[in-house]
């Protein structure tokens, strides 16, 4: 058996700490003499920890299309018999009135057909596509959605709309305007964006010290953003751009100019002006904002500052004592605790096994995930992260990402090792379909056991036993750098049996041009010309829990202050004390929008009560709000009308159903009045909920309270969001997970050496050799050190 990872100090075993060692408190010099700490350079010694391979029980249903696949799907697509008249994506002169492929990839297969499978009783899980369209030249022109299948390509596949999906007031299709921003319409954008800047580069140059002529015109030292959303239903397109400076990071360096774009339709001649906007006076034209100008009417405001070095994240400053040293660092010592099969993405770990996918929208998803063989959730996932910002300004008030619109999977980035993972972590690639290719990101999810810096459990019975398990999770993360924005995804499978889900988040934030009248209300100053400006990230899991099987039920413990009498209490009269009110929901109108219980006064968990423990207790998980298990503030805001309403709750309780496999979908970014799907639409039948397939949708989240520390970046130990999973009455025979753990230590008063002394119980399992350890780490003796 192995040792499970420790947590080393490399500085540790040097010899000046050797020599204070000596002069510890020292009880037991006789039977330690030969253990008197030297230092020991063992520790390159130990063995890299190798592969540990697992074949999973049935080949991963989760296969991404292969690009033999993608070729013959567009092939067909193209068949004149579809009459679908596309034009080739790639062309340089595409326009937004045609119609062309935007992305295919493998349709993500019903829960059912999944099920089906792993569990032996289909061959195969039916493969097909989803195709996205851009519909430019259709009558109403929009981004419309189908699937295409069964595959491969044969005379019984049909192409038919993605209904079945898609719940919002257009089915499968975001009208046009609200939909793709791509190519053509960035060179759309673009080009009246030169004409407009242009026209008027010597008023900007003097009011903000920015000029924009075109990307490829060398006095061109400005940039702009494209505000999403930039449509409410899709029938119309508005967007604002805040002008920032062409240097480093252009998030951190804002002026105090904007503009805004009419971009309605797919003809780019009628794209116009609408708005310009200086130091918070609208101009309706180019004309009006020149006019103001030259009679001297525009109150001038600070440049943005050129200064940009408070961006740069070099090392600087004197290094601080003992800083020299490398830090403390997570090592597997004694060769991996868990198994992987690469090729269906399938993980073994300490009781738990799961299978993993890829998506291009949303990144790693875990399924069929097991705990000691039995079904614990057929689906953890996320389903995308929202920011909303507010500022007093035309761009940040209107700024809401869905940053599932950019793919949050297909921005995945490969980690630093021994800096974003652990030495020695797994490194998985993410194979996912984009556009019409097979895409790999290399080495993009990173597996490694860690220490959860805790023991799992511990006790001393003073003088008669005392003990002590160590505590291990598996982690997979995530990482995705969406623009100026990194977040970390951390899923953790512990030796207990519970989940651990934490999202954090880095990077360069968006900021704000400083405004001293503004006196704070949105943000503080943070720099020379920026300040902070506050917004609110929220993510959004799927945990589709199958508890042993699919019939479970949501129950919430309450705990509640009554005033009572008790007979044995004469002297107390009435007073107050506490019970528990137990109840289940019934129905999904009450699972719609659930709250974190204040002062955590109520316990939420799903159980299975056709599964009951050896006590007749229903076995089941809680669902443990961690930390900031923040929603939108906003219930009404119109930049997330209906798009956000996954985002509006701390939980809410739907059923499963294949029809509502996510809460929210990518091409929704940007019409928050007509998304493809309308969350709360789950729970509008409000179907029970007792002893059905449940599945549990739950907010993570900051509201970034955006500081000068988020400068240059921003520190992800306090953005930080959590969630735990975790056993409720779940063994059949009760009792906590750990009992059959090896990595733990007991002492009995009675099990003793020659010597008299207690010799712990390490199961056969000890620090490898190559491990040094100093007098401190001596086990035998401690448990006489009372
Ligand atoms: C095909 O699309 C083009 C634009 O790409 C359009 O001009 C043409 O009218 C379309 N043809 C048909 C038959 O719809
Ligand atoms: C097996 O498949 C059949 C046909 O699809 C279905 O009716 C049955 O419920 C399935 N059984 C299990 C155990 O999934
Ligand atoms: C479709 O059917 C036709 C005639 O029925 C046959 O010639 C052709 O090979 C079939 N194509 C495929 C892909 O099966
Ligand atoms: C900008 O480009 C023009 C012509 O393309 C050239 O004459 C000029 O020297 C360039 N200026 C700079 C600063 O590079
Ligand atoms: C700008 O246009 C709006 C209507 O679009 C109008 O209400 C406003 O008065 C106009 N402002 C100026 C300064 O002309
Ligand atoms: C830029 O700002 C940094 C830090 O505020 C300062 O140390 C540096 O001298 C400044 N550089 C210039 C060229 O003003
Ligand atoms: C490092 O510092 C130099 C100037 O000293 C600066 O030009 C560069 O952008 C900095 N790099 C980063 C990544 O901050
Ligand atoms: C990742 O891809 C690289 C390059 O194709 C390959 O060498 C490596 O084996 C892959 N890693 C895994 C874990 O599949
Ligand atoms: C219990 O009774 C006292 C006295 O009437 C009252 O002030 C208090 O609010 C009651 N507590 C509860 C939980 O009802
Ligand atoms: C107990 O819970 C039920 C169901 O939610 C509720 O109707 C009832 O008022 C609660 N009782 C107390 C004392 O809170
Ligand atoms: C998935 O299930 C839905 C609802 O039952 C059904 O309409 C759809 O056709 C299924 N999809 C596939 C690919 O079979
Ligand atoms: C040690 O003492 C316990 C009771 O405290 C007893 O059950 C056990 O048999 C003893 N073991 C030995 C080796 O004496
Ligand atoms: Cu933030």
């Amino acid at each position: 058996m192995r040792p499970g990872p420790l947590i080393i100090a490399f500085g540790l075993l040097d010899a000046g700490r050797a020599s204070s060692a000596n002069q510890h408190k020292w009880t037991y010099p006789d039977w330690r003499a030969d253990k008197i700490f030297k230092r020991q350079d063992g520790t390159g010694a130990c063995p890299l920890p190798q592969a540990m391979l697992v074949t999973a029980p049935r080949k991963t249903p989760f296969v991404p299309l292969s690009q033999p696949e993608l070729d013959s799907i567009i092939e067909w697509l193209g068949s004149s018999s579809l009459g679908l008249n596309l034009s080739d994506p790639s062309s340089s002169t595409l326009a937004m009135s045609d119609n062309y492929i935007n992305h295919i990839e493998i349709l993500k297969p019903n829960k059912t057909d999944v099920t089906n499978y792993l569990s032996g009783n289909a061959s195969s899980v039916p493969r097909y596509a989803r195709v996205v369209i851009n519909e430019g030249a259709a009558k109403v022109p929009g981004v419309v959605q189908y699937y295409v299948g069964p595959l491969p390509i044969s005379n019984s596949t049909t192409m038919r709309p993605l209904d079945y999906f898609y719940n919002g007031p257009n089915g499968p299709k975001v009208l046009f305007s609200g939909g793709l921003y791509d190519a053509p319409r960035r060179r759309a954008v673009e080009a009246i964006v030169t004409k407009t800047m242009s026209s008027i580069a010597d008023v900007t140059l003097d009011l903000t010290g920015l000029a924009y002529y075109g990307t490829d015109d060398n006095r061109t030292n400005a940039v702009y953003f494209v505000q999403n959303p930039y449509s409410t239903d899709g029938t119309t397109g508005v967007t604002w751009l805040p002008w920032r400076r062409l240097a480093q990071n252009p998030w951190d360096q804002p002026s105090d100019l904007y503009v805004s774009l009419d971009i309605t339709g797919t003809d780019p001649s009628l794209y116009h002006l609408r708005m310009i906007v200086y130091n918070l006076i609208v101009y309706n034209s180019t004309d009006a904002f020149r006019a103001a100008w030259a009679a001297g009417e525009i109150t001038k405001t600070p440049k943005p500052t050129t200064n940009d070095s408070f961006l740069n994240k070099n090392r600087t400053g004197t290094i601080r004592d003992l800083e020299g040293r490398f830090a403390p660092t997570m090592l597997t010592l004694d060769g991996n605790r868990y198994r992987v099969d690469v090729v269906n993405n399938y993980v073994t770990y300490m009781g738990w096994s799961f299978y993993m996918r890829f998506d291009k929208d949303t990144g790693v998803q875990f399924y069929d995930v097991r705990f000691k063989g039995e079904s614990v959730l057929y689906e953890l996932s996320l389903q995308d992260a929202l920011v909303q910002y507010a500022g007093n300004n035309p761009f940040q008030t209107g700024t809401a990402y869905s940053d599932r619109f950019y793919g949050i999977g297909a921005q995945a980035v490969q980690p630093i090792p021994g800096y974003d993972c652990p030495y020695h972590a797994t490194y998985l690639n993410a194979t996912f379909n984009d556009g019409g290719s097979l895409r790999t990101i290399q080495k993009s999810l990173c597996l490694f056991e860690t220490d959860i810096g805790t023991p799992l459990t511990r006790h001393d019975v003073y003088g008669n036993w005392k003990q002590s398990t160590k505590g291990s999770k598996l982690v997979v993360r995530m990482i995705a750098t969406l623009g100026n924005y990194d977040y970390l995804w951390d899923y953790g499978f512990v030796v207990d049996g519970s989940i651990t889900v934490d999202a954090r988040a880095s990077g360069y934030v968006q900021a704000d041009y400083y405004r001293a009248a503004d006196e704070g209300r949105w943000g503080p100053r943070i720099g020379e010309t920026i300040s902070g400006t506050m917004h609110t990230h929220v993510m959004n899991f799927k945990c589709d829990f199958d508890l042993v099987d699919t019939k479970n039920t949501f129950t919430k413990t309450d705990l509640v202050v009554e005033n009572i009498t008790q007979p044995w209490y004469p002297e107390r009269g009435v007073f107050e004390s506490m019970r528990y009110n137990i109840s289940d929901l019934a129905s999904e109108a009450e699972g719609r929008q659930l709250p974190v219980p204040a002062n955590g006064q109520s316990m939420y968990t799903v159980v299975n009560k056709d599964h009951l423990n050896a006590w007749g207790q229903p076995r089941g998980y809680r669902i443990l709000p961690g930390l900031s298990n923040v929603y939108l503030p906003s219930q009404n805001s119109p930049f997330f009308l209906k798009s956000g309403q996954h985002a509006k709750q701390a939980f809410s309780v739907s059923r499963q159903h294949d029809t509502e496999p996510a809460s929210t979908a990518a091409l929704s970014g940007n019409v928050p009045e007509a998304p493809l799907v309308e969350f709360w639409r789950f729970f509008a039948d409000d179907e029970p909920l007792q002893q059905e397939d449940l599945v549990v949708w739950a907010n993570l989240g900051m509201h970034h309270y955006v500081r000068a520390e988020d400068l240059p970046n921003t520190l992800p130990a306090e953005a930080h969001a959590s969630l735990m999973l975790a056993p409720q009455n779940w063994a059949f025979r009760g009792g906590e997970n750990t009992r059959d753990l090896a990595n733990a230590v007991m002492y009995q008063w009675n099990i003793t050496n020659a010597e008299g002394v207690v010799v712990p119980e390490t199961n056969g399992v000890n620090a490898p050799g190559c491990l040094g350890l100093g007098p401190d780490d001596e086990l035998l003796g401690v448990f006489e050190e009372q």
